[in-house]
């Protein structure tokens, strides 16, 4: 394995882009971590990563412990379409920009409304993607790509946007397992040394 001190990630405590990568090192046993300041870029010796996907692809290539993608084909296609929703068709939609921007032509219910259309709108689709595919975690019984994309959305969800999860059961189910596991919970918003004592 290599030197884990030679990477450092520039990150922001209420960032669920950051939070995804905050998982992925922490399940590749990453310990420490330089003090963070920048929603998420990687560096690692002259290699500069600005994306969380491609970050977490990076990892996944450069410390294959705990993969965190299935060899199976159809597996491994499950956990790509199921990040990519979150990354592609609600992450994008709940940033901060995009938010300021309602907020500023409407109001802030306009805003919250928003958010709420377009969460929902993917946490059904996930809904109905995993319901059949889940174990103990969204693709089996082993903490995959999905998961480490899954949970920073539901979390944000859940307390930044006040979806109402009963709606989706597995997802409840899901995020409920999340909460058990030290890698999820060392991710959490609120432990990052650089929250507000408030929040
Ligand atoms: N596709 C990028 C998206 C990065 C992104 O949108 N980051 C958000 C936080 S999750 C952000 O920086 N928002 C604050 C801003 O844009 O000012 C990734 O996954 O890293």
């Amino acid at each position: 394995m290599a030197e884990p001190a030679k990477l450092t990630l520039y990150s922001y405590w209420r960032s669920s882009c950051s939070q995804r990568v905050r998982i992925a090192l922490n399940i590749k046993e990453f310990e420490k971590l330089n003090p963070m300041k920048y929603v998420p870029a990687l560096v690692d010796g002259d290699t500069v990563i600005g994306d969380s996907f491609a970050i977490i692809l990076y990892l996944e290539d450069k410390y294959p412990q705990q993969p965190l993608l299935p060899r199976d084909a159809k597996k491994k296609a499950l956990n790509l379409q199921a990040a990519s929703i979150v990354s592609s068709s609600i992450q994008p939609l709940q940033n901060l920009p995009v938010l300021q921007f309602i907020e500023n032509k409407f109001n802030a219910d306009e805003k919250l409304t928003w958010a709420q259309n377009h969460i929902n709108k993917g946490f059904a689709a996930l809904e109905k993607l995993l319901k059949e595919h889940a174990g103990k975690y969204a693709t089996g019984d082993e903490v995959q790509l999905a998961d480490v994309f899954l949970a920073p959305q539901i979390y944000a969800g859940l307390v930044r946007f006040q979806i109402d999860m009963s709606l989706y059961p597995t997802l409840a189910r899901l995020n409920d397992a999340y909460n058990e596991l030290p890698a999820f919970q060392a991710a959490l918003p609120q432990r990052q040394p650089d929250a507000p004592s408030s929040s």
